[in-house]
């Protein structure tokens, strides 16, 4: 069953200092590998296991599967899912617009596009404009919003092309993306490359510091092979000649954090940056032992939630996965969730309907399920999405349906 293809990591993926890993989540399939029964026996296995770097300060994963095996023409996530990540979106490209597209000539360049949800307003105020997405699906979703797109990885080489034809960056972006791409030096390379002078790399990311006190360990999964911080995107930039000048806590996906760099003395760094670096000394994100802290906060989730469910079925009551998230594959998988605990997971992306779970093969089906016939129980898989989700569910909620959320903690009401 496991078709392990991943090159085993002992070294940090941006310095060549020792890796050490701090968590074992076993083996694993692919976040976003909804699958049919015919691909069961085919499925794509992995290690999956966190380490940590003591000279970059960087959380990464030891092994990732190939970039191409996760981000393809059928790729299963489309950023225009949420209402609130579109709204969230639009204030981000707004506020950028202000602060740095100002002129006739501006420019602006998303890395990792995905349905052009981020674009579309440039676009549509005929601001000049290029996404770059791999994954040729949500790339052609973009196109027909009007969204000038490109199917490919960024790279120095892609930078070098965009540069040649459309000239230099007043903006980069990237939003949930950077931490998807193994060469994040290759990316900062192509960065350093295609930005204007003055010019501004945005990105923003889950943040380590929120997965390491909300012990939201679903963050880990193929896809992310970093979990950034401050002083990890500090110490990548000033190898590629970039700065840290901006570090701004967001609220989106249970806690992310923007960083803003450029190059090397065009701008100064604001007061956040000092702010955010402070913040992690003292959650003690530069050692060993806040990870040696943070599997042991996972391994007392793990036997809570099963606990839980486990009560549920003794008790005969179906609980069903509220939306089939990346991140579920890994709380499924790596606590032991299997049908018997969760009697389908509902989701309103229709690539996904129809399909069972990575792994655990729990069948996914359309929201409308959930709603039709609500069971006695939900188990919030969307947990970073809860404001959005609970104002949706008020009827479920004061019918009595209940709710077994994991993070921060375990617990069901
Ligand atoms: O980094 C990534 C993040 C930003 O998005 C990617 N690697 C993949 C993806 O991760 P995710 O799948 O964990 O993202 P979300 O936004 O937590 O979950 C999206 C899924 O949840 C979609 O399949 C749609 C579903 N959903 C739902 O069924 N009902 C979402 C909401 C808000 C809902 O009400």
């Amino acid at each position: 069953m496991t078709n392990d293809t991943t090159s085993r990591m002992t070294k940090c993926r941006i310095s060549d200092a020792p890796v050490v890993e701090f968590i074992d989540f076993g083996k694993m399939p692919l976040g976003n590998g909804f699958l049919s029964e015919q691909e069961f026996d085919s499925e794509y296995f992995y290690s999956m296991r966190a380490g940590f770097c003591e000279e970059s300060k960087m959380v990464q994963l030891i092994d990732q599967p190939a970039p191409e095996q996760m981000f393809h023409d059928h790729y299963a996530f489309f950023t225009s899912t949420s209402a609130g990540m579109c709204r969230h979106f639009r204030q981000f490209a707004d506020d950028v617009r202000g602060r740095f597209l100002g002129g006739s000539d501006a420019f602006a360049v998303e890395i990792g596009s995905n349905d052009g949800t981020f674009l579309s307003s440039y676009a549509e105020a005929g601001i000049k404009h290029l996404g770059v997405e791999p994954s040729a699906n949500v790339a052609q979703v973009a196109v027909g919003r009007g969204v000038r797109t490109i199917s490919e990885f960024f790279s120095p080489a892609l930078a070098e092309k965009i540069l040649s034809e459309d000239g230099p960056a007043n903006t980069i972006t990237a939003a949930n993306v950077i931490c998807h791409i193994p060469d994040f030096n290759g990316v900062l390379a192509g960065v350093a490359i295609l930005l204007k002078k003055n010019g501004v790399f945005i990105f923003e990311e889950p943040y380590l510091g929120s997965v390491v006190e909300k012990t939201s360990y679903d963050q880990f999964y193929d896809e992310h092979v970093f979990m950034f911080s401050a002083m990890s995107v500090a110490y990548a930039a000033a190898r590629h000649g970039l700065e840290l000048i901006e570090a701004e806590p967001q609220i989106t996906h249970g806690g992310s954090m923007r960083y803003t760099l450029c190059k090397r003395g065009d701008i100064a760094p604001g007061a956040s940056v000092g702010r955010q670096l402070a913040r992690e000394l003292e959650l003690g994100l530069d050692k060993m032992a806040a990870y040696e802290k943070f599997r042991l906060n996972c391994e007392t989730s793990k036997r809570r939630l099963m606990e839980v469910l486990e009560e549920m079925r003794g008790k005969g009551l179906a609980v069903a996965g509220y939306a089939a998230t990346s991140k579920s594959t890994t709380v499924i998988n790596y606590c032991g969730i299997t049908r018997d605990h969760l009697a389908y997971i509902c989701d309103t992306t229709p690539i996904k309907q129809g399909k069972f779970s990575p792994g655990a093969h729990i069948p996914v089906v359309p929201y409308e399920v959930f709603k039709n016939n609500p069971p006695p129980c939900a188990l919030l898989l969307a947990w970073n999405h809860a404001v959005e989700i609970m104002a949706k569910e008020t009827e479920y909620t004061r019918q009595g349906g209940k709710w077994i959320r994991f993070v921060p903690e375990v617990t069901l009401t």
